[in-house]
């Protein structure tokens, strides 16, 4: 397991560079270029710059998190055709400047989506909560809600993003699952030939909260459609990023059997617990198996065995000991994430080298 750590840049984020190469065990962010929407071709000046100033504290850049996908490929508008060659050239260049793996989703419109970003929790931290019947909300009042919450939003809840809600909407009014598999298996098919000559494994992002929202479809759901997305494109270079916390909020999800089936295909691995109230209505907790609902001790235990190699980050954390910070991302409770993460990976370890009963 190579542990990276989410960044989002100088401009967008409170935690310095020098800061996360501290966090033990931990070699490289998952980056973006933040400052440009969905579809844009990335300069590659950029990329290097961001190479660079991670470089200089000892980090790597091999993760990218994310690549957004413009609306119209999602959408299979004949518009896609441009916005594919843009992410084409992306894939390319992010290749030559040696990243590895690029993490992207097919959600409609909003990426993740939680309803309140700072929920007291028994012990006076806060944390990110989705609260099912806050859902039938008009869209756009979450939206302006979620954002005056915060001068830093949530990631792909950007003002500018979601500036175009209600055309939007329009847009998906009869777009069903089969279509948006449909749509995806088009973009699959010419991306990922030019990721595999570029030596980069695409890792596609569960939808999170693994259900429709708003109405919309979502297909990165559960165990059934994401060995339906390997299908599409049988390459290693066609890959996941198993995020437990995204796929932990259904019940029914089993992702220690995930892990084992699709091995092979993660790249890239989300850890996070949940606590969910049976209802649909969840909170983000610290990373500690015994806070939430999600089996963090099994989860690791299973990549363990598997004997997992690809990269890992701690998820979103709470907002503990007064850090202003990005709703979900700041560096104390996901520094405590990791070393939950770590401890857990260790002890693994250890008994494997030693045995139980040493
Ligand atoms: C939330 C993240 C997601 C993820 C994208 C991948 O914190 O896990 O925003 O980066 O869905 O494209």
């Amino acid at each position: 397991m190579r542990m990276t750590f989410r960044w989002f840049g100088e401009d967008n984020d409170t935690i310095p560079l020098p800061h996360i190469r501290q966090i033990p065990g931990t070699e490289g962010i998952a980056w973006s270029l933040h400052h440009l929407a969905a579809g844009e071709e990335w300069p590659m000046e950029s990329i290097l710059e961001v190479k660079e100033q991670a470089a200089r504290a000892g980090l790597h850049i091999d993760v990218v998190e994310s690549v957004n996908v413009h609306e119209d490929i999602k959408l299979g508008l004949p518009s896609r055709d441009n916005y594919i060659a843009n992410y084409k050239r992306t894939i390319r260049k992010l290749g030559q400047a040696g990243v590895k793996v690029i993490c992207y989703n097919f959600m409609p419109i909003f990426d993740w989506t939680r309803t309140e970003l700072r929920k007291e929790l028994e012990d006076g931290a806060t944390a990110l909560f989705f609260e099912n019947s806050r859902i039938d909300d008009e869209p756009a009042l979450l939206v302006e809600r979620i954002n005056k919450d915060s001068a830093l939003t949530m990631p792909g809840w950007e003002p500018e993003r979601l500036r175009h809600l209600s055309r939007l909407f329009e847009a998906y009014r009869n777009v069903t699952e089969e279509h948006l598999w449909h749509n995806l298996a088009y973009f699959l098919r010419e991306i990922i030939p030019v990721a595999a000559e570029s030596g980069i494994r695409m890792a596609i992002h569960p939808d999170d909260p693994p259900w429709s929202v708003f109405g919309l479809p979502r297909i990165m759901t559960n165990r059934d459609n994401l060995r339906r997305l390997l299908e599409l494109y049988d390459h290693p270079s066609n890959g996941i990023t198993l995020c437990s916390g995204s796929l932990g909020a259904n019940p029914h999800n089993d992702i220690i059997a995930m892990i084992h089936e699709f091995s092979d295909r993660i790249p890239f691995a989300h850890i996070r617990n949940i606590r969910r109230f049976g209802n649909g209505d969840f909170v983000e907790t610290s990373h500690r198996t015994m806070d939430g609902s999600v089996d963090i001790a099994g989860i690791v235990k299973a990549f363990h065995d598997i004997g997992f190699e690809g990269y890992a980050r701690p998820d979103h954390g709470r907002h503990i000991w007064d850090e202003q910070c990005r709703p979900g991302y700041g560096l104390y409770d996901r520094a405590l994430g990791i070393m939950h993460l770590w401890g857990l990976w260790d002890g693994y370890a250890y008994v494997r080298a030693h045995g139980e009963s040493s």
